[in-house]
């Protein structure tokens, strides 16, 4: 250990704060390229949390095959796992090992702590100052000072009054502890707590555990490291750790197409046990495919693990204290355990659930709760950390023109990749908030991370520059992102420490990214690629800015576009009409089951050329309702009452309004205007009879998405004209207003976002000739728009419609009608269509139905003059 041995040299390339698996890692990196770095680490020795958390039970709950560094094979050759979840000790063994082989040690600066940092803009430098009074200056800060390093202070009052031995799980002492004998409290269940209390329990002669949050925790199954994927990694050790990092998360697995929702109980129970056999967290993690999104789902494995508690622990009233109840699966970190259940069979030790008797302080004997005065020899606090904010916001760090991290992040951390953070030039933190880290192998998460840092710098040495620093804009972008995607999830519903909920006064954000390891490291090389997209860099004699957001599509749309590609689907301007539909048909039926409401009902009603079918959608709530004629789309030719379904249900549910979704005559077939005068015909029909239907006519709206929405924006028109009958107001969602295929969007997103240009231009060959497309009620944007219903006008940010449905929402608001545009960020052009598939829309849809309300509240207004 080098310790103090040498003075810090006063200018280095760059300080690493940390020296556990990453600022090993990167400490190695960087003097293979031959810049001059130091390491400063707190602790006496190398290891991270390894080495603070000496805790008996501790391990690893990554196997140990994929729990290690990959980037070396010979590293891999000369050191072997001896179990399948390696116990602390041996970890940090390993880490000690790895410091040894690269003689890592003399570049750390040990029991050193960083003080604080600042950004000097006069000479591009960090001023870096630690608390044994070292004064150095470096070109780059590298936090890697881990994600759960920062003990949680417990707040729990009198903590300082115990007269017996206190231990931190976090803070372990070296020598042995011996609870031979003893009386023992633990507080707290998470993983730590889980892993310490079998332990203690075999020594103490009373084990009382304090449990406020029960978990959900599986059985370990721990032995040696897992036979075939020992024989994976020996029979190709390249391959094996490929796949590990393009994998969702840091380690590969399989990947189901079950989804919990539908799947049988037998195959669901066949999948859960399949799970605990296999005794990893990500397989637990992904028995089903939409757990992770859908409540049901969640709740099945949810349910199925508390059954297992139930089995195990005898006592009933202890065993349903251990069920996790009050939030879904994974949404609080999943624990592996070695028995942990079963200890609570053991008679001296008891479980004490504080949602039933609360601790009112520890006293100088032991800890008294509301009910009962308990005496302890020993407390031991498992209570957790201020995760992955607080090891860096507690830093005195300070940017550009004085601000400090804590004072930029005091709403929550703000970030570029997860990696940079504006304001704060050459400074990197390895796995920090916005990257997959907590929530991934972190062995493969560190290496990505410290090889993009080496390689920029590498970069930025060839290239002349002296300065990085990500753009507001590249980071607005990547937080927006990094919240879409754990929008979609139910994480946000636990008061968890990957939502900050544990410290009290911390921001609730969900802190890590839940996008995947692998589309994380797409991004991250995407960003490269296109010449450090999102970053301003600087030097001497070059400067370079390509500023963009890397990612704006929502994550679930970008998902359904990988598979539509992946698929393979034929073009539909490519097929006949009649295989056109059937696909259409197809693919609307591969949907998840829609949801349910008051009442669906079929029925006839009369066109001008024959019967229209419709379908009537009623809300549960009593009615009458105010009520909506809405048409579906498909380019006029294409799409049914069955394609629409969904949304129909979704609209009638979320704006307690009663839907009559109508079929109008399709192209070819039937060309225009044969479309609009079933549309017509069905309006007329559906005001006069609609008190039968259970409606409130007076306050009739029209609605549509696509050439629905074209056939809804006509009909207001013509209705205006002839002054009947009355339409309270129009909705009108990626709308087709206008016939000129030359808008911006019909270039930008001609191809590969759902609906096509060519798709466009062969509805329009079907729909209208040419001759006929100017007339507004094709064209409804070339109307008279004066005196027409107020109107919500919905775009989607990547759809070709999107230039012209803006333009008739401004002609509409020029023209003096009250209007409302939604534009869907980061949607395609089926988006709102696909409720339950496509997640990010729903928010969008709440909206909607929140405006519907407002130009059709459910106490009618008198209804307008006619001739409006
Ligand atoms: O911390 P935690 P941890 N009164 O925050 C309770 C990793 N890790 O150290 O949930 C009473 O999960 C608190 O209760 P509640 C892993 O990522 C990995 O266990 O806030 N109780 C909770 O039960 C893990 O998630 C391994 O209601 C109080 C517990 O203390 C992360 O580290 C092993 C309290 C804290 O649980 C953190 O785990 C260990 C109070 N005032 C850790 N305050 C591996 O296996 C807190 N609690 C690799």
């Amino acid at each position: 250990m080098t310790g103090r041995d040498s003075p810090l040299q006063d200018d280095l390339h760059a300080v690493v704060v940390g020296a556990g698996f990453s600022g090993l890692y990167m400490l190695l990196r960087l003097r293979q390229l031959s810049l001059p770095a130091v390491a400063l680490e707190e602790a006496a020795d190398v290891g991270g949390t390894w080495y603070w958390n000496r805790y008996p039970g501790a391990r690893c709950d990554i196997p140990t095959t994929d729990y290690t560094y990959s980037f070396d094979p010979e590293i891999e050759e000369a050191w072997s796992w001896s179990e399948k979840y390696a116990t602390q000790p041996e970890i940090l063994a390993y880490l000690g090992f790895v410091a040894d082989r690269y003689d890592l040690r003399r570049d750390i600066r040990f029991s050193t702590c960083l003080v604080s940092a600042a950004w000097d803009d006069t000479d591009a430098r960090w001023q870096v100052r630690t608390d044994r009074g070292d004064e150095l200056r470096c070109h780059h800060l590298v936090m890697a000072s881990g994600c759960l390093s920062l003990p949680k202070t417990p707040d729990i009052e009198g903590t300082g009054r115990f007269r017996g031995r206190v231990h931190f799980t976090s803070r372990w002492p070296h020598e042995e502890v011996d609870f031979a004998g003893r009386r023992v409290a633990v507080v707290g269940t998470g993983s730590s707590g889980i892993q310490v209390v079998p332990p203690i329990a075999e020594q103490a002669s009373q084990l009382v555990v304090f449990q406020r949050t029960p978990n959900f925790s599986v059985p370990a199954h721990n032995g040696p490291p897992p036979e075939k994927r020992v024989q994976a990694l020996h029979a190709d050790r390249q391959a094996y750790r490929h796949a590990a990092r393009w994998s969702r998360g840091g380690i590969s697995y399989e990947m189901t197409d079950v989804s919990g929702v539908t799947a049988t109980e037998d195959v669901r129970r066949q999948r859960f046990e399949q799970a605990i056999e296999a005794g990893e967290l990500f397989s637990i993690l992904g028995v089903f495919n939409d757990q992770v999104f859908n409540a049901v789902s969640n709740e099945h494995v949810s349910e199925m693990i508390r059954e297992r508690i139930r089995r195990i622990v005898r006592d009933p009233e202890t065993a349903e204290a251990l069920c996790p109840k009050d939030y879904p699966f994974g949404t609080k970190r999943p624990c592996l355990d070695t028995d942990y259940f079963e200890t609570f069979n053991l008679p001296h030790v008891r479980l004490i659930d504080l949602r039933k008797q609360p601790i009112v302080s520890v006293t100088e004997e032991g800890i008294d709760t509301t009910d009962e005065s308990f005496v302890f020899d020993d407390i031991v606090y498992a209570t957790g950390f201020d995760a992955m904010t607080g090891p860096l916001v507690n830093v005195d760090i300070t940017g550009r023109h004085g601000i400090t991290l804590k004072q930029k992040w005091a709403h929550g951390p703000s970030t570029y990749l997860g990696l940079a953070t504006s304001g704060f030039p050459n400074f990197f933190t390895i796995t920090g908030p916005g990257s997959p880290s907590v929530l991934s192998n972190m062995a493969v998460s560190i290496e990505q991370h410290v090889e993009w840092v080496a390689d920029c710098l590498d970069f930025m040495r060839r290239k002349g520059f002296d300065t990085l620093e990500p753009t507001d804009t590249a980071e607005a972008g990547w937080n927006q992102h990094v919240l879409d995607c754990a929008s979609i999830t139910l994480h946000p519903q636990a008061d968890s420490w990957y939502m900050g909920a544990n410290v009290p006064g911390k921001p609730r954000v969900f802190l890590p990214y839940i996008g995947g390891v692998d589309a994380y490291r797409t991004a991250c090389q995407e960003v490269v690629e296109k010449g450090y997209l999102g970053f301003q860099l600087s030097g001497p004699s070059a400067q370079q800015c390509n500023d963009g957001v890397v990612r704006r599509l929502q994550p679930d749309v970008s998902i359904l576009l990988q598979m539509v590609e992946a698929l393979g689907v034929p073009p539909i301007e490519s097929l006949s009409v009649d295989d056109a539909r059937a696909l259409w048909r197809a693919s609307a039926a591969m949907r998840p089951p829609p949801p349910e409401v008051g009442e669906v009902a079929d029925g006839t009603l009369p066109g001008p050329a024959g019967d229209l079918a419709y379908r009537l959608y009623r809300p549960a709530t009593a009615g009458p309702h105010p009520l909506m004629v809405y048409f579906h789309g498909g380019g006029w030719v294409l799409g049914d009452l069955d394609t629409d379904d969904a949304l129909c249900r979704d609209l009638a549910r979320r704006a307690d309004v009663l839907v009559v979704s109508v079929g109008y005559r399709h192209a070819p077939e039937a060309r225009f205007p044969a479309p609009v005068e079933d549309a017509l015909a069905a309006v007329r029909w559906i005001s006069a009879n609609g008190v039968a239907l259970g409606g409130m006519p007076e306050t009739l709206a029209v609605a549509g998405w696509s050439a629905g929405a074209n056939l809804a924006a006509v009909v207001c028109q013509i209705a205006r004209d002839d002054g009947a009958p009355h339409i309270a107001g129009q909705l009108l969602l990626h709308p087709v207003t206008d016939s000129d295929l030359s808008r911006p969007s019909y270039r930008e997103f001609a191809d590969g976002y759902m609906l096509t240009t060519a798709m466009m231009d062969w509805f329009w060959e079907h729909y209208a000739d040419p001759s006929r497309r100017a007339d507004p009620r094709v064209a409804p944007l070339r109307g008279r728009l004066q005196g027409l219903p107020p109107a919500v006008v919905v775009t989607g940010e990547f759809d070709p419609l999107r230039d012209e449905g803006l333009a008739y929402a401004q002609a509409l608001a020029a023209a003096g009608v009250p209007v409302e545009h939604i534009c869907a960020r980061g949607h395609v052009h089926t988006s709102i269509t696909m409720v339950d598939v496509v997640l990010s829309g729903a928010p969008v849809r709440a909206q909607i139905a929140e405006r519907i309300r407002h130009f059709m509240p459910a106490t009618a207004p008198a209804p307008a003059p006619a001739a409006l």
